[in-house]
């Protein structure tokens, strides 16, 4: 019938699925065929991913795929980035990975400025500076045991493959949020992991979107049920996440919404001025030579665990009623800088909220309609810095910003990032990496072309929502007690 099937594995920080995807001239579609919960794990003091759970749980969506759909032509895997698991010389993997929302790298970011210079950083990699890149995870872990055992390093998708295939290596979408990635020559940064006295021999080969890593291993064949080789692509969430965004052009914004807001434009070359620095934007890999000139906000992060911490007390309200709630609250009481540092860990959002509004004079939300309604107006405040920000450090006109991931599902975020940014939102797909992950895949078995044909399909298949800006609002008022 001219439809292909490809299974797409796509770990999120608060869960992870296994996706089934068609494909053909005029169809694509997506149906989950396992979905698994997220949870990190305390070990020690140091929080750690459960990443043996999780791959337990991709083997078991695999062997229901191919119980329920038809045997994909390949597997493809993504997951959030940074992160790594170190195997030693025998491919063992020595200890579980350490999550980046974990303390141990506090501080780091600074001393390493101070040793190699922000500036040259930044020209060499790209790279925003985020407390938890891996280059700052390696230098606050290099005296431990596991690391001088180490033999080799993988980074959460490309650790998964290596289990399904056999094969080490490193997808460079993914690799350049290590910060040890020359941004020009997207090769790895010998040299600076030198400088930091770090081993760059534990760097994998790179890889690039795409690239066969190999058919599955004979043990893991056996218990899924099927064979099919393992295909790179875009392996960092957010760069499939770009890849699924149905533009049309070039003159769009993109938010992928979820746990993060990552915000930012797609570009053919890197900003790398002091302007661009200063802003603190990143430089990352997209598929292509694209680059992914984006800003992590703080995202759906906020809220999420501000509703873990009220049903950790017991009396949890759900979402829909929280979000209603939230409307009848008038815009603007209070607003905070969702990017500061203190919301970076998990706990008691709602103190840490009501710290910030004293801290800045403002009403302390009293409800949770009022504590939820900051947050999204917050948001939306982030969402317009960062977009207005992006387009004119890059000199790249925007007429439409592209809301996708789990957020575009949150009808009143999408509507206020419309008023505050003054563009119109077109919100969906919900999900954006999954198609991204099975679109790659796609294009390796030539079933699509290049990325705008792709693109073409997503607007032609996948439904979407507009939200059209509104006036009302203040949002440079706003905007102004946070400055
Ligand atoms: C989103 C994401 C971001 C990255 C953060 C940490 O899921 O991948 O792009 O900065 O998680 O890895």
């Amino acid at each position: 019938d001219g439809i292909s099937s490809f299974a797409a594995v796509d770990l999120g920080a608060s869960s992870g699925r296994v996706v089934a995807g068609r494909v053909g001239p005029d169809t694509l579609e997506l149906t989950e065929a396992h979905r698994f919960v997220n949870e990190p794990v305390r070990l020690a003091g140091t929080l750690h991913w459960n990443v043996t759970g999780l791959y337990a749980e991709i083997l078991r969506g695999l062997r229901f795929l191919g119980r329920d759909h038809a045997v994909p032509r390949s597997i493809g895997v993504d997951s959030w980035a940074v992160d790594y698991g170190l195997l030693d010389a025998e491919g063992a993997l020595l200890g579980a990975p350490v999550h980046y929302r974990d303390e141990r790298t506090e501080g780091v970011a600074a001393a390493v400025a101070a040793e190699i210079g922000a500036a040259s950083l930044y020209r060499r990699t790209g790279l925003q500076t985020l407390p938890f890149n891996t280059v700052y995870q390696l230098v606050a872990g290099r005296k431990s045991a596991a690391y001088q055992a180490a033999g080799a390093l993988l980074l959460i998708p490309d650790l998964i493959g290596y289990w399904l295939t056999g094969a080490q290596g490193a997808e460079v979408t993914n690799a350049s949020t290590t910060q040890l990635l020359d941004v020009h020559r997207r090769s790895w940064d010998v040299e600076l992991a030198t400088d930091l006295r770090l081993r760059p021999e534990l760097l994998p080969p790179l890889r690039q979107p795409g690239d066969r890593l190999g058919g599955l291993r004979e043990d893991v064949a056996a218990e899924v049920g099927f064979d099919a080789p393992v295909v790179a692509v875009a392996s960092h969430d957010t760069a499939s996440a770009v890849i699924g965004v149905p533009a049309v052009g070039d003159r769009f914004a993109y938010i992928s919404c979820g746990t993060w807001g990552l915000a930012g434009l797609e570009l053919d070359r890197p900003v790398l001025s002091e302007a661009s620095r200063e802003a603190n934007f990143t430089n990352e890999a997209g598929i292509d030579g694209t680059v992914r000139y984006l800003r992590n906000v703080m995202g759906l992060w906020l809220l999420q665990e501000s509703v873990r911490w009220w049903e950790r007390s017991g009396s949890g309200s759900d979402l829909p009623t929280l979000l209603a709630d939230a409307a009848e609250v008038p815009a603007g009481r209070t607003v905070i800088d969702v990017d500061d540092a203190r919301f970076l860990p998990p706990g008691d959002m709602p103190s840490r909220i009501a710290a910030f509004a004293r801290e800045t004079g403002q009403p302390v939300p009293a409800t949770r309609g009022e504590v939820v309604r900051c947050i999204l107006d917050s948001l939306a405040l982030a969402f317009r810095r960062t977009i207005h920000q992006a387009s004119s450090l890059a000199s790249h006109d925007v007429d439409v910003v592209h809301l996708v991931g789990g957020g575009a599902r949150n009808a009143l975020l999408c509507r206020l990032t419309a008023d505050a940014t003054g563009l119109p939102v077109v919100a969906g797909p919900v999900e954006a990496t999954a198609l991204g992950n099975v679109l790659v895949q796609a294009r390796a078995a030539g079933v699509v072309g290049d990325l705008g044909e792709a693109r073409a399909l997503l607007a032609a298949t996948q439904p979407t929502v507009r939200y059209d800006p509104r006036p009302g609002i203040d949002w440079d008022t706003l905007a102004a007690r946070l400055a």
